[in-house]
């Protein structure tokens, strides 16, 4: 029996219960993935007893000379992976990464430009309850209506009325390539810095599906845990010429003792992302991606840009009598995990939205293919038409368990 099963019987209950949850639904939150059993190992070892203010060979504590050789090696693991001349891999999260950047460069009250919460962007891109939106004079571009792609008229002629410090690119829900170089050159024009947020297809980047920001961008941040399949948590690439000042405004700056067993399980994701194995995982999410999309519209769904070319979309579900909080709830019912969103001029409000968000990387991990997402595809249309109908959630929930019996999530029994 497990040390933690006979200590804590309720705490084991619950987190029993979210495994369970995991191993017999669909997991289609697009932000979300399956780490390996090996980065789940990293995550809980006895790293997390270690204090470590400062950095691999100028700590603030004794006994860091073993943590200084795993932090070091994921650093050197992550510059190798993006081609990045220096990483910082101690923020916790894609937001403190994003807040370390902006403490780096930005006073209260400047101005930088990003992309629109409700176009697809992230809270941390200036929305107005955020951090980010309080500090800074956050503009925002977004996506043009005709076709939901960024506009890029739009975002040079706000460049150029506000002359923003920074232009910020990267988004959370938006479901096609996003061009860097483009928006490097805009940077330039007005003598901005430029940063990416690439959270969201950050193991896209790392196989060479997605082109990389690292070449075109002064700073680039992401998280781990998404396409790229780590630990949750986040980092930030630079030029050797920026890193003392993103290395000062993580620590000091922003946190205190780093989470040297998350920078143990960063090292092993960064290694992981370097085999040859991954490249094809991504590709895989790609091509599942692309393949349910086309099962969704065959269905009758509208896809915010016709589609998808990374590892995401987001389907208008309102054609079909629904709004995103109803077909979330319906989809949960039945063992399909999505989100509710906003779509791009969305008459409805956040908390209950036209749309919903499905991604492919969590199913991809499982070792899902095109022909399973025609089947998950078809069990998604066949929920949202037949929301209120219980036996038909219970039926294909059934069926959902039994498929997912022959898809093991690694590191659940
Ligand atoms: N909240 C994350 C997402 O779901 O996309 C982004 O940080």
């Amino acid at each position: 029996m497990s040390l933690l099963a006979s200590a804590d019987p309720t705490l084991w209950a619950a987190i029993q219960q979210e495994a369970n949850r995991q191993r017999d639904g669909l997991e289609l939150i697009a932000s979300e993935n399956y780490t390996s059993a090996a980065v789940l190992e990293a995550a809980g070892t006895v790293l997390t007893n270690k204090y470590a203010e400062g950095y691999p060979g100028k700590r603030y504590y004794g006994g860091c000379e073993f943590v200084d050789v795993i932090e070091s090696l994921a650093r050197q693991r992550a510059c190798a992976l993006y081609g990045a001349e220096h990483a910082n891999v101690q923020p916790h999260s894609g937001s403190s990464a994003n807040m370390a950047v902006y403490l780096s460069i930005l006073q209260p009250g400047d101005t930088f430009l990003a992309q629109n919460l409700a176009h697809g962007g992230h809270l941390t891109h200036g929305m107005s309850l955020n951090f980010s939106g309080q500090l800074y004079k956050a503009v925002h571009y977004g996506v043009r209506e005709s076709d939901q792609r960024i506009d890029f008229d739009q975002v040079a002629s706000l460049a150029r009325e506000h002359k923003p410090k920074l232009i910020v690119a990267g988004a959370s829900a938006y479901p096609r390539e996003i061009d860097h170089a483009k928006f490097a050159q805009i940077a330039r024009d007005v003598g901005a810095l430029f940063m990416v947020d690439m959270a969201h297809y950050s193991g896209l980047v790392a196989a060479g599906i997605h082109n990389s920001p690292v070449p075109v961008a002064d700073f680039v941040t992401s998280t781990s845990h998404k396409t790229l399949r780590g630990p949750r948590a986040g980092f930030i690439l630079t030029k050797e010429a920026n890193a003392k000042l993103v290395d000062k405004s993580v620590f000091p700056g922003m946190q205190g003792g780093p989470l040297e067993h998350i920078i143990a399980a960063k090292a092993v994701c960064f290694l992981e992302a370097m085999q040859p194995a991954f490249k094809e995982y991504a590709r895989q999410i790609v091509a599942n991606a692309r393949t349910l999309a086309e099962t969704l519209i065959a269905g009758g769904l509208s896809l915010a840009t016709g589609g998808t070319d990374n590892h995401l979309m987001l389907a208008d579900v309102t054609p079909l009598g629904l709004s995103g909080a109803i077909a979330e709830k319906a989809l949960d019912h039945a063992g399909i995990t999505v989100n509710k969103n906003m779509i791009p001029f969305d008459k409805r409000k956040a908390l209950d939205p036209s749309g919903i968000r499905l991604g492919t990387p969590a199913l991809t991990t499982r070792g899902m293919k095109e022909a399973e997402m025609k089947k998950v595809g078809a069990w998604i249309l066949r929920v949202l038409k037949n929301t209120s109908d219980e036996a038909v959630l219970k039926t294909v929930r059934g069926e959902i368990a039994e498929f997912c019996r022959s898809f093991p999530v690694p590191g659940i029994e």
